[in-house]
C-alpha cells in the first residue's frame, strides 16, 4: 500500500471542478486518507516546488498556488502513486490525453488543475509538508471489491 500527495491547485477550485476531481480518485478505488482546504504560504509553497526554484516559471507559480484556496489530499492504495499520475495525466493539458482530468479539463502547462506525487521520496517530502497532523487510519470495508 501506498500513499500519495493529491491538490486541487487554484484554478481547478476557482472553476469549480473540487467534486468532479474528488469523484474520479473515489471511482477508481483510491482510499481517502487525508482532505483539507486552505491559501498556502509563500513558505508552503516554495518548500513544494523547491525543486523548481532555479527555473524560470518559478515566482509565476508560487504566485499562482499562493492566489487562492487549494485542496489538499491524501489518497491510499495499491500503487497510489503511479494511479494518480496516471488519472492526472502528464503536465501540459493539451497534449494530455482524453480521459485524464488534465486531458480532459486542460488547455495549459502552469494551469493544470491538480498535483501528484511523482515518487515515493516525493510522496513522504510532500505529505508530512501539507499534513504535518498525519493522515486517517480507516479500514475502507468496500476495498474487498477493489482487490482480489
Ligand atoms: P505538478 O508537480 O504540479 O504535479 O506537475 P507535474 O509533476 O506534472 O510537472 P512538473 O513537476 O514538471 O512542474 C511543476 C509545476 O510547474 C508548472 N510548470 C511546469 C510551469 O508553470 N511551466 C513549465 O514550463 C513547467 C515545466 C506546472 C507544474
Amino acid at each position: 500500500m501506498e500513499t500519495t500527495y493529491v491538490m486541487v491547485k487554484p484554478d481547478g477550485v476557482q472553476r469549480g471542478l473540487v467534486g468532479e476531481i474528488i469523484g474520479r480518485f473515489e471511482q477508481k478505488g483510491l482510499k481517502l486518507v487525508g482532505l483539507k482546504a486552505m491559501v498556502p504560504s509563500e513558505e508552503i509553497a516554495r518548500a513544494h516546488y523547491a525543486v523548481h526554484s532555479e527555473r524560470p516559471f518559478f515566482p509565476g507559480l508560487i504566485k499562482f498556488v499562493t492566489s487562492g484556496p487549494v485542496v489538499c489530499m491524501a489518497w491510499a492504495g495499491r500503487d497510489a502513486i503511479s494511479v494518480a499520475r496516471n488519472l492526472i495525466g502528464p503536465t501540459n493539458g493539451r497534449e494530455a490525453a482524453p480521459g485524464t482530468i488534465r486531458g480532459d479539463y486542460g488547455m495549459d502547462i502552469g494551469y493544470n488543475m491538480i498535483h501528484g506525487s511523482d515518487a515515493p521520496e516525493t510522496a513522504e517530502f510532500e505529505l508530512g509538508l501539507w499534513f504535518p497532523e498525519g493522515v486517517m487510519d480507516w479500514n475502507q470495508t468496500i476495498s474487498q471489491w477493489f482487490y482480489e
